[in-house]
């Protein structure tokens, strides 16, 4: 088996987790225990001096970067058909694909790992608290996109096949309601993602990595 991805319980990894299972491939689903920080392990370190998640090792060679193995995929297995193959429908899929890993889950960085921003406490809860109400808006933007997707009669975020946007939008959708944003309060988004979820491969993805999908509490 000479495909491999390191994940961890809803990370980022998740996107490229349910291509892989989408695609029918065989592949290695690998741990990273992120709490337990097996991330900064040398063994890890060797393969992601990074230590992040997602990590793809094909043929020997480790790519990391969410986009830049969500869009390896998308060539490796085009029968998939996960993002557009060409012109302004791909680069439009691009757009969004981006600015949800270089914006959004950016700013849940903010939330969830304050401290990589601040040594001071204070300072942490600053930046938490300020970016939770921005996370909101960017849900609202995010929205947006599965609203358009809908009026243009597309069953997924970028055209007729299921691809990465989908799972990214559960991804954030779902560290929304960790950060404690209802997401019972974007009613088109969030029927959205109940759709996403409810994808078998999406299915299989959630159940392996135990992930429940709304984890807001009131
Ligand atoms: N820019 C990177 C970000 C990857 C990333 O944020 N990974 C997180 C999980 S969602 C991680 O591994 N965090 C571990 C840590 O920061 O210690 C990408 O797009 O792959």
């Amino acid at each position: 088996m000479s495909l491999t991805l390191y994940f961890a319980p809803g990370a980022c990894s998740f996107v490229p987790h349910c291509m892989l299972e989408a695609s029918g491939a065989a592949y290695e689903p690998t741990l990273v225990k992120l709490h337990k920080g097996e991330q900064y392990d040398a063994a890890y370190k060797a393969i992601n001096p990074r230590s992040q998640v997602p990590v793809l090792v094909d043929e020997g060679q480790a790519v990391t970067q969410v986009v830049a193995i969500c869009m390896y995929l998308d060539s490796k297995f085009p029968q998939m058909g996960f993002l557009p193959a060409a012109g302004l429908a791909r680069a439009k899929a691009l757009e969004a694909f981006v600015w949800m890993n270089n914006t959004v889950h950016t700013t849940f960085m903010h939330v969830f790992l304050p401290n990589k921003f601040s040594a001071s406490v204070d300072v942490q809860a600053d930046i938490k608290a300020f970016a939770v109400e921005t996370y909101r808006g960017l849900l609202v933007e995010l929205q947006t996109l599965v609203t358009d997707a809908q009026a243009h009669g597309d069953a997924w975020l970028s055209g007729a096949q299921f691809g990465p946007l989908d799972a990214y939008a559960l991804t954030l959708t779902r560290w929304g309601s960790m950060s404690g944003i209802n997401p019972e309060g974007y009613s088109a988004l969030w029927a959205f993602v109940q759709q996403v979820a409810s994808h078998p491969p999406v299915q299989r993805v959630m159940e392996r990595e135990r992930l429940q999908l709304n984890l807001f509490k009131a």
